[in-house]
C-alpha cells in the first residue's frame, strides 16, 4: 500500500457537507484502505478575489496500486459526481469541490496531467497546516518537514472549524 495525501477544498453551496461527502467516497473506493482527515480550517479565498471563504482539509490514506494517475481519476470522479464544473471555470474560480492530489509515496512527476509533489503546496497554509498536523515529520521535496512549513506560513489568516461529530476518519 502507497501513503497518499489529498487536499480537499470547498467555497459553494455546502462547503463542510460537499467535504463530508467526498471523504465517504473516497473511503469507499475500492483501492483504499485506511483513512484519516486532518481537523478543518476555514481561509479566504488564496488569492485574494472576491468569493465565499474556503473550508479545507487533508486526507491521508493508503493506496492499493502504484500508479497515482489512477488516484487522480478517482478524485477528479468525486468532483464531477459532487457537481463540479470544469470546463467553465479558470484556475482559482469558486468551486463545490477541489480534491488536489498532494503526495504518493513520495514519488515525483512533472506530466501535463499530473505534478508530484503538488506544486502550489508549500505556499498554502491551508494546505501545510492540516498536512502537518497528520505527519509533523514527513520531509517535503525542499528537504523540510511539513511541520516546519506549517510554521513558515503561520502569518497567513486561517480560523480552525469543528467537522460535525458523524465525520469519516476525524
Ligand atoms: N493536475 C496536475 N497535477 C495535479 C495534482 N497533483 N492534483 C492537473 C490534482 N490535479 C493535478 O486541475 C486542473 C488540472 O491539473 C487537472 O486536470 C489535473 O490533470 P483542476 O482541479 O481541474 O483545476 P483547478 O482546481 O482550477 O486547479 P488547482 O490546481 O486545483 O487550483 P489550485 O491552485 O489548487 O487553486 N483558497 C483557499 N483559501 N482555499 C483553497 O482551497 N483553492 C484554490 C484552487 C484557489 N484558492 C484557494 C483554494
Ligand atoms: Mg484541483
Amino acid at each position: 500500500m502507497i501513503q497518499a495525501f489529498v487536499a480537499l477544498g470547498s467555497n459553494l453551496g455546502e462547503p463542510i457537507t460537499q467535504l463530508q461527502q467526498a471523504l465517504q467516497a473516497l473511503a469507499s473506493c475500492p483501492q483504499v484502505g485506511k483513512l484519516r482527515c486532518s481537523g478543518l480550517v476555514r481561509s479566504p479565498p488564496w488569492d485574494g478575489s472576491a468569493q465565499p471563504d474556503y473550508y479545507n482539509a487533508v486526507a491521508e490514506l493508503s493506496w492499493q496500486g502504484d500508479e497515482p494517475l489512477d488516484l487522480l481519476q478517482a478524485i477528479q470522479q468525486i468532483e464531477t459526481a459532487a457537481g463540479r464544473k470544469r470546463h467553465a471555470e479558470h484556475r482559482n474560480a469558486a468551486r463545490t469541490l477541489d480534491l488536489d492530489l498532494l503526495w504518493f509515496g513520495g514519488i515525483r512527476r512533472d506530466g501535463p496531467r499530473l505534478q508530484l509533489p503538488h506544486p502550489r503546496m508549500l505556499d498554502r497554509a491551508f494546505v501545510m497546516r492540516p498536512l502537518a498536523e497528520l505527519a509533523p515529520t514527513l520531509v517535503m521535496a525542499d528537504g523540510r518537514p511539513t511541520a516546519e512549513h506549517a510554521r513558515r506560513l503561520a502569518d497567513q489568516p486561517l480560523t480552525r472549524c469543528d467537522w460535525p461529530p458523524d465525520t469519516h476518519g476525524t
